[in-house]
C-alpha cells in the first residue's frame, strides 16, 4: 500500500518565471516501491529519429494514461496502456500534494549513470498552457540541471533522490529547459516517472 508520508517535507525552489517544489520524503513506505514498479511496469526500448538515423533512446520508457492519452515527441508517438494499481495510487499521492489532476504518465528507467534525458521542456500541446508535471524519483539519486531558455546563465543542479517528488508549474515550461546528464560516476539504476494532463484533442 503506497501512502503519503505523513511528515513529508517540502522545499521551494525559488526561480524566476516558474515554479519548483521538491518534496521529500514523498511516501510512507518506500522500500517496495523501486521494485514494484521496476518489475510490474512495461519497459521498452524506444527509437528515435535522430539527423535521419533511428538510434536507441538512452533510457527505458513506459507510458500509460487514458485512452486518448497518446503522446507525441521526437516523432515517436506512444499509445498509452491502462495505469496498473501502484501507479494509480502514485497518481492519487501527486494529485493530493499539487491540487492538480493527472490522466498519464511517462515512466522512465535510468539503467547506469549512461542513460540520460537531453534538454528539452515539457512543452507539447497536448500538455496545455501552464502544465504542472509532477515527477517522482525512486533508486539511485541523480543530478538534475535546469537552465533559462533565453539569456547565458548557467545551469542549476538540483539533487534527485530516492522516494524524492519534484513538481514544476506556473509557466517553467515556457521560460526553462531541464536535462538529467549522464554521469561517469557508479550509480545504480533510478526511476523516475512524470504524471502529467493530456488534454484531449
Ligand atoms: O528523470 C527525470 O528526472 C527527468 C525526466 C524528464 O525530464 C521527462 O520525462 O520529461
Amino acid at each position: 500500500m503506497l501512502s503519503l508520508h505523513p511528515q513529508s517535507l517540502v522545499t521551494e525552489i525559488n526561480i524566476p518565471n516558474g515554479k519548483l517544489y521538491l518534496h521529500h520524503p514523498v511516501l510512507e513506505d518506500s522500500g517496495c516501491a523501486y521494485s514494484v514498479l521496476q518489475q510490474g511496469l512495461a519497459w521498452r526500448q524506444d527509437r528515435i529519429q535522430v539527423h535521419g538515423r533511428q538510434v536507441n533512446i538512452p533510457r527505458l520508457q513506459a507510458w500509460y494514461g487514458e485512452p486518448h492519452c497518446r503522446y507525441t515527441y521526437s516523432g515517436l508517438t506512444m499509445q498509452p496502456i491502462p495505469m496498473p494499481a501502484p501507479l494509480m495510487a502514485l497518481k492519487s499521492i501527486a494529485e493530493q500534494i499539487t491540487g492538480s489532476f493527472f490522466n498519464a504518465v511517462l515512466c522512465n528507467l535510468y539503467r547506469d549513470g549512461q542513460d540520460s534525458v537531453g534538454w528539452h521542456a515539457d512543452n507539447e500541446p497536448e500538455l496545455g498552457k501552464n502544465p504542472v508535471i509532477a515527477s517522482y524519483s525512486f533508486g539511485a539519486e541523480r543530478r538534475f540541471l535546469i537552465k533559462p531558455k533565453k539569456g547565458k546563465q548557467p545551469a542549476q543542479a538540483l539533487k534527485l533522490c530516492d522516494n524524492s517528488l519534484l513538481v514544476m508549474g506556473g509557466e517553467m515550461q515556457h521560460h526553462w529547459n531541464h536535462q538529467l546528464p549522464k554521469t561517469k560516476q557508479s550509480v545504480g539504476p533510478r526511476i523516475n516517472l512524470t504524471f502529467r494532463f493530456i488534454h484531449p484533442e
